[in-house]
């Protein structure tokens, strides 16, 4: 059994499913292009998604679409971000915040601002002051699988492999040891296969099915699965936004085989949809009354 996941003072307890809620402040996110650009608009975003019962809100401000995203600089990225985190700090003190970004200048920014989390989807690979950033502050930290650069990850151009699941593996253990060896202790840090970033569909879905052995590392497992291109693929729907029945259906199997953190944009759905899941598969396994 996972216990808890610290977070700068904050415990997230993981005896249920967590859901985080996605806040993008992006003008080209694959899935929502564009919708939260404007500050207000993205903390109303954060707000309602928080009612829809999200643990934890994730602001990101560079986007990795697959198409090849146009990567953001420090300043501009800073601009799109902060003023969210500071807002929902301030109005939301109870939600647990994350900020998605490779940058340490950003990560630190929002850290002051009150983010717990940093979620970097190149798990500190991209900016190698990341981890003695993180574990000063006692942030938590998602460490996510990819390949090359923003504007490469959401392709295919890295993805090839002779053993995908062997060799996410180890990429990723190595993720996880430079964030030990720069002091993030194990409590603090979830890890996350990064499906669609660098991986093709069918590597998606053997990384999927291979998360009980990721689970096995002991470190709670987060999946990205939302709107995801892999389910464009296999349920043939090819708008990011008809895709939820598909994400749906993908986070409960992925939650039975060991993940425990869900990153989406439809909250509600999942919310429920995890909620009884977790209700019925746990009581087959005899450990609720
Ligand atoms: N996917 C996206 C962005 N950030 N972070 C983590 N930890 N895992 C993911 O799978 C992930 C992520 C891309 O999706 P978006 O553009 O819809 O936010």
């Amino acid at each position: 059994m996972l216990g808890a996941w610290r977070a700068r003072g904050r415990t997230i307890d993981l005896d249920r499913p967590i859901v985080m809620g996605i806040v993008n402040v992006t003008p080209d996110s694959f899935s929502d292009g564009g919708q939260f650009f404007s500050v207000d608009a993205a903390v109303a975003r954060g707000r309602h998604l928080r009612s829809e019962g999200a643990d934890i809100l994730d602001v990101g401000g560079e986007s990795t679409r697959p198409q090849g995203a146009t990567p953001v600089d420090e300043l501009e990225e800073l601009r799109r971000v902060i003023p969210v985190i500071a807002t929902l700090a301030k109005e939301l003190p109870d939600a647990i915040l994350s900020v998605d970004t490779v940058k340490s200048g950003v990560a630190i920014r929002a850290l002051d601002a009150g983010a717990h989390i940093v979620n970097d989807v190149s798990g500190f690979r991209l900016d190698h002051r990341m981890g003695e950033i993180c574990a000063t502050a006692g942030a938590g930290v998602v460490l996510m699988h990819s390949r090359g650069t923003v504007s490469e990850m959401g392709t295919y151009t890295h993805a090839r492999y002779d053993d995908v699941v062997g060799e996410v593996f180890g990429e990723l253990r190595a993720r996880v040891g430079e964030a030990r060896a720069a002091g993030v202790v194990d409590e603090c840090i979830v890890i996350d296969p990064g499906i669609g970033f660098a991986k093709r569909a069918e590597h998606s879905l053997a990384l999927l099915a291979a998360l009980p052995a990721l689970a096995d590392w002991g470190y709670p497992v987060l999946v990205g699965l939302s709107r995801k291109r892999f389910l464009g693929d296999l349920a043939g729907v090819s708008t990011p936004t008809e895709r939820l029945h598909a994400t749906v259906g993908a986070n409960v199997a992925a939650l039975d085989l060991g993940a425990r953190i869900f990153r989406v944009h439809d909250v509600a759905p999942n919310r429920q949809a995890l909620d009884v899941a977790w209700a019925i598969t746990r009581r087959a396994r005899g450990d609720l009354a």
